[in-house]
């Protein structure tokens, strides 16, 4: 070490404020958050991708728990940085953020780390190696124990370490995650997979290839046809209306603006909008052009061709959208992210390129293809039908909601102030009846399932909303559904999901979540759905502790044995458990079912907020939420099994 000057030791003091809080730069220190260092180094090779330099990025998953992100681009430049005179790209990997102020591309975006990402993945690493090919050159530069040069400058240069033909450029980012730092270091490479597999269709062309050393599995990802083919992804166990997902492309100002969409026979409607390959989850202005344009266009073809009389009123939006499949993707010079989590987009100017850009091109599109517009109108007026007609039977249905409240097994908590009160939604009138007695009267509200609920997936709003269980949820919520849905009523500060820890329980929990995601998505982007995660063990163990009393009355040093008893919530806790010296194991106890506890043990492992654990449910990818619910609700049993035993065993590692 030693390769800094007095300018380094500010870099490394940043470096040092990453490591100290690294939430703050990546989210989180498990899973999701080592994940992310990837994508940032990623970030950087798609960005130079975007500006039109890179063709390729291979990703290697290394059998020494290393990664190595490898791509074709200009290669990050090696000269003498003019400010900092060390070599520019040591200042790119060690100094926060760095990121855009060199950057000449159009479309770097505030999206991730705002740029900071490749100092940040350095500072969270216990070894990064860069190496570049430019000019002919291969250059290196390593760093270690969060982001310390190793690499002697040779005058101030980096050393050339190899040459290779000077077509050959590019950038090698290695790096190996911090195992002081992160709960687990252990890349997943389904994660990897699936991630890689959305980039591959966000950018068309870009060839992606994802190499495993330790399964030596090997897979390309291109994708030709970019966002259509991410449509036909999306919809590949949907019953279409029409046969090709419909791609739209086109330019206003210097917005480029792209629109994939496919309509199925489903009832609901999922819109994917990305600006700048950031997938944008609370939608926003691009969303609302698109809306816009679809909802006038369709009306005024509905009309020109008669489908649409004079004494008609105008097609909803919403009849418009029935079981559409879309995705939006533009990419924009200067994108506004609004919202907490920053992702819903702000610009207006966005919003009306979008309707521009569409409006115009589909219909050049419809114009030569009206037997896929006819289908499409037909979908609408069905829609539009079913609509009036049900109106009538919805409104009734809601009416007697009141009934069901009373008849419902809700045991309702006694106070009335939404922020202090919870619900706990229980599988079985007997596990119901024990949290009934255990709860805390005054704050926690008990709603009993009895059975497995409806699946919804396939369901029209109208048989759901007759089913006995989704009434009395919706009746105990307060909110109303769909349309009607207003959070600003809802009776509870959270919603707990509280199953058996096995494959019923699982199965149970995610229908829940289709539900709530299909028909009220808010309960969900807002936290307050949540999954009581009951322990699965109970052991009892001998400890041996080293005791090193500090209080001047006890005045022994030494070892000392205690009976002690812990509950553990999953397979692997336990077998990490079992691995702690000192402990000798006396008796596990496994609890089958939330039924086997007492009401005393379901309040300290379940109920208490002071000691339960608690997961709280986010779509944070919607194309994640959509594999969950097309795995789990096709009639295919296999996957559909397989999902559940896996969402079952990691369910308790990701709080
Ligand atoms: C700034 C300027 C130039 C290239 C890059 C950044 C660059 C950065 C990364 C990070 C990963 N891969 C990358 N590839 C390129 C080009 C400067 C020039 O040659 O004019």
């Amino acid at each position: 070490m030693g390769q800094y000057d007095g300018s380094q030791i500010v870099v490394l003091e940043g470096l040092e404020a990453v490591r100290k809080r690294p939430g703050m730069y990546i989210g989180s220190t498990g899973k999701r958050g080592l994940h992310h260092l990837i994508w940032e180094i990623l970030d950087n090779s798609i960005d130079e991708h975007l500006a039109g330099f890179c063709s390729k990025i291979n990703i290697t998953l290394q059998k020494d728990g290393g990664i190595t992100i490898k791509d074709n681009g200009r290669g990050v430049p090696v000269d003498l940085h003019p400010t900092k005179k060390i070599p520019t790209v040591r200042v790119v990997y060690t100094i926060l953020h760095a990121g855009g102020k060199f950057d000449n591309t159009v479309y770097k975006v505030s999206g991730g780390l705002h740029g900071v990402g490749s100092s940040v993945v350095n500072a969270l690493s216990s070894k990064m190696k860069v190496e570049i090919r430019r000019d002919g050159n291969i250059y290196q530069d390593i760093y270690e124990n969060g982001g310390h040069p190793v690499t002697k400058l040779v005058k101030g240069q980096l050393p050339i370490i190899g040459t290779c033909k000077k077509s050959d450029t590019g950038t090698t980012v290695t790096f190996y995650p911090d195992d002081s730092i992160f709960e687990t270091v252990v890349f997943k490479s389904e994660i990897i997979k699936k991630k890689l597999k959305e980039i591959a269709y966000l950018n068309k062309n870009l060839q992606i290839t994802f190499k495993n050393e330790y399964t030596d599995e090997e897979i390309t990802y291109q994708e030709e046809f970019g966002i259509q083919s991410f449509v036909r992804y999306l919809t590949r166990e949907e019953t279409v209306l029409h046969e090709d997902a419909i791609y739209i492309e086109g330019k206003s100002g210097d917005i480029e603006v792209e629109v994939a969409f496919q309509y199925t026979n489903n009832y609901s409607e999922q819109i994917n909008a990305f600006c700048n390959r950031i997938n944008v989850v609370d939608g926003g202005t691009l969303v609302t052009g698109f809306k816009t344009a679809l909802t006038r266009v369709m009306n005024l073809y509905a009309r020109e061709l008669g489908i649409l009389k004079d004494k008609d009123e105008n097609f909803d939006g919403k009849d418009i959208r029935n079981g559409i499949f879309a995705i939006i993707s533009i990419k924009h010079p200067d994108p506004q992210f609004e919202g907490q989590t920053k992702t819903k987009l702000g610009n207006t100017d966005a919003k009306s390129a979008v309707d521009d850009v569409f409006s115009t091109e589909v219909q050049r599109y419809f114009d030569k293809n009206i037997e896929v517009l006819r289908c499409i109108l037909e979908n609408s007026m069905k829609s539009y039908n079913a609509r009036k007609a049900s109106d009538k039977a919805r409104n009734a249905v809601l009416k007697q909601l009141h009934d069901v409240d009373t008849r419902s097994k809700l045991a309702s908590c006694s106070s009335k102030k939404a922020e202090e009160c919870e619900v706990y939604i229980v599988e079985g009138d007997s596990a119901g009846g024990t949290v009934k007695t255990a709860r805390n009267r005054k704050t926690q509200a008990v709603l009993p399932l009895r059975g497995k609920i409806l699946n919804v997936e396939k369901a029209s709003l109208e048989k759901i909303l007759l089913n006995n269980e989704i009434k009395s949820m919706i009746a105990s919520f307060g909110c109303g559904i769909g349309d009607e849905f207003d959070i600003t009523k809802l009776r509870y500060d959270k919603i707990i999901i509280l199953t058996d820890a096995d494959v019923d329980g699982a199965h149970i929990s995610t229908l829940l979540l289709t539900f709530f995601y299909r028909f009220m998505p808010q309960l969900i982007t807002e936290g307050k759905i949540y999954r009581g995660l009951p322990p699965l063990y109970r052991v009892e163990y001998e400890t041996t502790n080293d005791t090193k009393k500090t209080d001047s009355s006890k005045k022994k040093t030494g070892r000392k044995k205690t009976k002690k008893s812990q509950y553990i919530f999953n397979d692997f806790e336990l077998e990490k458990f079992k691995k702690i010296p000192g402990n000798k194991l006396l008796n596990v106890q496994r609890y089958k079912g939330l039924g086997e506890m007492d009401a005393e043990q379901l309040w300290e492992t379940t109920l208490n907020p002071e000691t339960r654990i608690l997961a709280q449910v986010s779509i944070s990818d919607t194309v994640e939420a959509d594999e969950i619910t097309t795995t789990l609700m096709s009639s295919n049993v296999p996957p559909r099994r397989a999902f559940i035993m896996e969402e079952a065993k990691y369910a308790n590692l990701d709080v």
